[in-house]
């Protein structure tokens, strides 16, 4: 889909009026604005991360990739096909303390919300406890955590093992993402489940608070 490409490049070339435009175009011609998104948002926004990776961009560069991307996301959330509304499971999402790359974790949370979750966002870097206090306050049924750096992984360890110590490991299901994170990692630390990417986070989610 050549709009989709349009989109991706537009992110990537940091254009954020264009990604704008571009979105715009998605909805005009009644196409699937998740697609758009995966597609187009997601993929430019991680082509921007490859050159990231490959010092050809910076940290500027990267945050004004991610000013058009959330430009774009604002013009098609509104689009995102609902449904299962009035679903109503909670769900305490947060990226781990120490770490605050949040661009996935919102993506999450964003389908999350679209599936008909209630979600309770605690933002990132977010201490271990605090997703357990948050969790009882509002009876979640499953927290969701995410990381990108491999030095916070074992945070996500720590939630587990608090959830443990305080004997409510049972009360909620506890899913976590994020690109270093893997299924063999989630069994490792006693995780309910692990997803590669926001659409599948649903999915999961779905099946474990069903
Ligand atoms: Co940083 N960064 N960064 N960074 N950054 C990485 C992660 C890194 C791999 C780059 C590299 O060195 N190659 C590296 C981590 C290395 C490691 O693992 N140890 C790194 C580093 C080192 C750092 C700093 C320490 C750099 C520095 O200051 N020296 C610093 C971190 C400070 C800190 O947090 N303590 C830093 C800062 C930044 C920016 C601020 C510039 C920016 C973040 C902006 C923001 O998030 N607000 C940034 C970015 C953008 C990246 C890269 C380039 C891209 C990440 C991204 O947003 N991707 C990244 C390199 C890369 O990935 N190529 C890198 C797009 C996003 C849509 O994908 O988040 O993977 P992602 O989410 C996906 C899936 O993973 C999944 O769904 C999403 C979409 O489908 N998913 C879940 C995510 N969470 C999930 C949870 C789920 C399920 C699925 O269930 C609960």
């Amino acid at each position: 889909q050549a709009l989709h490409e349009a989109l991706a490049t537009a992110v990537l070339e940091l254009d954020e009026a264009l990604t704008v435009q571009l979105a715009e175009q998605v909805i005009a011609r009644g196409l699937d604005a998740w697609t758009a998104i995966e597609e187009g948002l997601i993929a430019g926004m991680n082509r921007a991360g490859t050159l990231f990776d490959e010092e050809e961009y910076f940290v500027p560069e990267l945050l004004i990739a991610s000013d058009a991307m959330y430009a774009g996301l604002a013009v098609l959330r509104p689009h995102i096909r609902n449904e299962q509304a009035g679903h109503g499971r909670r769900v305490v999402i947060g990226v781990v303390q120490g770490d605050t790359h949040d661009i996935g974790k919102n993506l999450v949370r964003i389908m999350l919300e679209a599936a008909g979750f209630e979600v309770f966002d605690l933002g990132r870097d977010v201490p271990a406890q605090n997703f357990i206090d948050r969790a009882v306050e509002v009876r979640a049924d499953l927290i969701a955590l995410s990381t990108l750096m491999t030095t916070t992984m074992e945070q996500m360890a720590q939630v587990v093992r608090l959830l443990e110590a305080g004997h409510i490991r049972e009360r909620f299901k506890v899913i976590v993402g994020g690109a270093p994170i893997s299924q063999h990692f989630a069994e490792r630390i006693g995780a309910d489940g692990y997803a590669p990417r926001a659409a599948q986070a649903v999915q999961l989610a779905r099946r474990l608070t069903g």
